[in-house]
């Protein structure tokens, strides 16, 4: 079982240069979603094909989804579908300045991680009111109903909290039930803030302004 990654964010983030260096994989100009494989680098491998010199090297692959930019204000449908069966994330914001590539409403790399982790906590919203609704009549019939029942409040309340689900502590049972459904914010979250050199140098670009929560870059 192949592990799958989507790469997503804000068009002109620099999503597709990160998906071409993880896969050596050239990008169309297609505003469709893309994959390709990329290799897993293992020193343990590489070790034992010194020893062995084999014709043929192996190395473990995760196939990555370069998924077209994602616009707020945007019909989020489209660009939900093409991460609904991803096992993690990477969430591309761009810091970088630049003349040439145009920006979508300015340089704030924080502000975009936001709204795309709205986005998803819309969706998690939507789809845990369906179960619930469905778990709800179930209840009297199936005997596992009340358990999942109980799994979903404690993400009700984490979402009503407008906290991701992959914050919500579970023991190793509810866990199990949780992995049954496709929530986006249980999904591994790697945010990857893309900063030009100058940013790199001074460490300095432009972060959270209000002192509430963190910036996960
Ligand atoms: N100056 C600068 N340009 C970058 C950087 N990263 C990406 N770009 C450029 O920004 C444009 C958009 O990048 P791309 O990877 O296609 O963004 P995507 O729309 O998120 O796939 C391309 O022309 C890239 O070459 C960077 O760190 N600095
Ligand atoms: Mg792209």
């Amino acid at each position: 079982l192949t592990l799958k990654i989507g790469i997503i964010g804000r068009p002109q983030a620099g999503k597709s240069t990160l998906f071409q260096l993880l896969t050596n994989h050239q990008v169309g100009s297609g505003n469709k979603a893309q994959v390709a494989v990329g290799k897993i680098p293992d020193p343990r491998i590489d070790a034992l094909t010194k020893l062995h010199n084999p014709r043929k090297v192996t190395y473990a692959t995760i196939d990555f989804w370069d998924v077209p930019g994602f616009l707020p204000g945007q019909n989020a449908a489209g660009f939900l579908e093409s991460v609904r069966d991803v096992d993690a994330l990477v969430l591309v914001v761009r810091a970088f300045e630049s003349d040439i590539v145009p920006s979508y409403n300015g340089l704030q790399p924080y502000g975009d991680f936001n709204d795309i982790q709205q986005e998803l906590l819309v969706a998690d919203w939507s789809l845990l009111e369906t179960r619930l609704e469905r778990i709800v009549k179930q209840r009297a019939k199936n005997p596992q109903a009340l358990g999942e029942l109980s799994v979903l409040e404690k993400c009700q309340a984490t979402l009503e909290q407008d906290l991701p689900l992959r914050e919500l502590k579970l023991d190793e049972d509810e866990e199990k039930v949780l992995r049954t459904y496709d929530f986006m914010t249980k999904k591994p979250l790697i945010v990857v803030v893309n900063l030009d050199e100058e940013q790199m140098r001074t460490d300095s670009y432009p972060r959270k302004s209000s002192s509430k929560g963190s910036c996960p870059g």
